[in-house]
């Protein structure tokens, strides 16, 4: 049989229909039809397409569940990092937050903020091209995550197309899924009928949901989308973060319906507050409220650091607490030495989760709280913070139990364990210390660091234990066959081990000092440190305390750990193998000639003649680097009008002072 224009307009309109629903139903939570009418309207599309299967779109709402059970998720790089928020974890991190906002666009005025609930759920992105929704990944590492598109796919809150006539060429939005409570119930009530275990709480079910590799299993679950944030957007113009998430609802996108613009310190802590007192009566868990700063330019102007924007942060709630008893103490010993004692615990549920074991931090805060094995103590949990121990509940102290006192010699290899003078920490001060060992090898494959995919815990546990490794250098001595001689590992997985530590050899100076573990040095002193020795370990190894300490955001106690650190010669042997091994650093890219080498500028007041972006580029682009407060370590300060606090420091310390034009002139010389 052979369709008509009619059968095509007739399959079109049922398609607008069902899509208009559907945003009727999740974006403005506002219905018209009964579910038997929806219904009814699905069942016609699905009997008019099964008749014409040529006229079949790939957005047609019947095409939600279409893909084949995958074997495994391939990866998707986002164009741009999906960054995390950093913590405000009360009203007083709140107000820093406020505070350094203003500080950083040295300004007086008012700085407007949107404010968003923070749902605990899964960030993901979503990619549209031409209006057709073409790809869906997990957040991941934040550069690379997982294509769920399938999976995506079948939230019916996603459009599979956008709506509006006039909608971008290209547009991604970040969101999170989530489920309802009631859902989740019903949900779980659902798995115990059928004999399948019950899901933890909402977070873990959307996530086990997320990740079925059969997008069938995913189109069961009641998953939702609150969509929240642009990546790129081409062919519309979106200034701020307000007009973002007003235009969201007309392409047919879910927006948490709390969301609230103001201005200034006193509402952010209102909202803080609000959403703190609702959030027991929320449909859904929250564990926080997000602000950002509203503007896209000032946005722009704060910037980045590694892993968070300057111009959002996540005010956390308090934590939630509950009773339960310490059924043993156990020193546990990290890649430092640190020996931390952690509180084995009844297993007990908080805030969804169940806790078994809670960190007493150091010998200082056992005897502060004098907590004792027996005792029963109320523990807290904040967000993925380590739970904690809060304090014993007295009255319920049995008659026998003795103040603990962590033991002085290490649980794991019996060496001495002591305390320096001024520190709450104990150490081993056994640098061969079996989990020294395991900690610095756990580190330094993790995914933040040298990225070993498949190179876990476990295995570090089992290669140290078997003695088959002892420093970081001897995992590039691994082969395939010593691997494939350990209990529990086939020959493909050694295979795809071998594959991964080849594969970690390119790298770059930032990621490898980081993995490095050097005390007080962390991701982003890394990069700080790539930059100032542009890709050169060698000179790094060899820099004194002073001439580190003269590199921007770099402090005292920093600069004599990666002293301390380099002057071991065990360590440097170490560096040596791993570089003798093929480990190798991509090197920054920069200009041949670079007329900025090593100058600092720093930017204020209300640039006219280019964007704080612009020139923080092209100084960057020429070797040098922007900087967002004045020291004395600052080489140039360009004022614009209206420059305040900044330009008074840049004086008195003497800086050379520039305006826009004389700037320009200097780069373009
Ligand atoms: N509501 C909301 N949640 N959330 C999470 N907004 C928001 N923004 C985020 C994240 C990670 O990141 C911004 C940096 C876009």
């Amino acid at each position: 049989m052979n369709s008509t224009p009619t059968t095509n307009r007739q399959l079109q309109s049922l398609r607008d229909q069902i899509n208009q629903h559907n945003i009727r139903y999740y974006v403005h939570d506002d219905p018209v039809v009964s579910d038997v009418e929806y219904d009814q309207l699905m069942r016609e599309l699905q009997r008019l397409e099964e008749t014409w299967p040529e006229l079949v779109t790939p957005d047609s709402p019947t095409q939600r569940v279409g893909a084949q059970p995958a074997s495994e998720f391939s990866q998707i790089t986002h164009r741009i990092p999906l960054q995390s928020l950093a913590n405000a974890m009360n009203e007083e991190e709140l107000r820093q937050f406020h505070i350094q906002v203003k500080r950083f666009l040295d300004t007086e005025n008012e700085i407007e903020y949107m404010a968003e609930p923070k749902l605990d759920g899964l960030a993901v992105e979503l990619v549209y091209e031409n209006g057709l929704f073409v790809h869906g990944s997990t957040r991941g590492d934040g550069t690379v995550g997982e294509d769920i598109t399938q999976n995506l796919r079948t939230i019916k809150s996603i459009p599979l197309s956008i709506a509006s006539p006039n909608a971008p060429s290209v547009l991604e939005i970040r969101g999170e899924v989530f489920m309802f409570h009631e859902d989740f119930r019903q949900l779980n009530e659902d798995r115990l009928m059928n004999g399948e275990p019950p899901f933890a709480n909402p977070r873990n079910a959307s996530a086990g949901s997320l990740r079925q590799l059969d997008p069938r299993i995913t189109a069961q679950r009641p998953l939702r989308i609150y969509c929240y944030a642009p990546g790129i957007v081409e062919g519309v113009t979106i200034t701020s973060q307000s007009s973002f998430l007003q235009m969201l609802p007309k392409w047919g996108f879910p927006v948490n319906p709390l969301i609230k613009t103001g201005s200034g310190i006193k509402f952010l802590l209102d909202y803080y507050q609000k959403m703190e007192n609702k959030r027991n009566n929320l449909p859904y868990d929250i564990d926080g409220a997000v602000f950002k700063v509203n503007r896209f330019d000032l946005q722009q102007e704060l910037g980045v650091r590694s892993r968070s924007p300057r111009w959002a942060t996540a005010g956390k709630f308090k934590a939630q607490q509950v009773t339960t008893t310490i059924l043993d103490i156990i020193p546990s010993v990290g890649r430092t030495g640190a020996v931390t004692p952690v509180a084995k615990l009844d297993p007990v549920n908080v805030g969804g989760v169940v806790v078994s074991n809670a960190t007493l931090h150091n010998q200082d805060e056992i005897s502060r709280k004098d907590v004792r094995i027996g005792d029963t103590v109320l523990i807290q949990r904040a967000g993925d913070v380590i739970p904690e121990v809060v304090k014993v509940i007295l009255e319920n102290r049995p008659e026998d139990t003795k103040p603990y006192q962590l033991p002085d010699t290490c649980p794991v290899c019996d060496h001495v364990v002591s305390r320096p003078e001024g520190e709450a920490v104990a150490r081993c001060q056994n640098i061969s210390c079996p989990a020294q060992i395991k900690g610095r090898i756990t580190h330094f494959v993790s995914k933040g660091c040298m990225d070993i995919d498949g190179f876990g815990v476990k295995l570090v546990e089992q290669l140290v234990d078997e003695g088959v490794i002892h420093t970081i250098a001897d995992i590039y001595t691994l082969t395939q066959s010593r691997l494939a001689l350990l209990d529990r590992m086939g020959d493909r997985s050694a295979s795809n081990i071998i594959a991964a530590i080849e594969k970690s050899k390119e790298t770059t100076m930032a990621r490898f000092i980081h993995s490095l573990g050097i005390r007080n040095v962390g991701e982003h002193t890394g990069k700080v440190l790539e930059k100032y020795f542009n890709g050169n370990l060698e000179s790094l190894q060899n820099a004194d305390a002073e001439e580190l300490t003269g590199i921007f955001e770099i402090g005292h106690v920093m600069a004599q750990s990666i002293v301390d650190f380099f002057n071991d010669d065990e360590n440097r042997n170490i560096i040596r193998r791993c570089q003798d091994s093929g480990v190798s650093f991509k090197l920054p890219e920069r200009p041949a000639q670079q007329i900025l080498s090593g100058k600092v500028f720093v930017f204020t007041g209300s640039l006219e003649k280019f964007t704080r972006k612009e020139a923080e580029s092209w100084v960057e682009a020429q070797g040098g680097r922007a900087s967002s407060s004045v020291s004395k370590n600052t080489d140039y300060l360009i004022a614009g009008p209206g420059a305040g606090s900044k330009l008074a420091k840049a004086e008195s310390l003497g800086v050379i002072v520039l305006t826009e034009s004389e700037f320009l002139q200097m780069i373009q010389e």
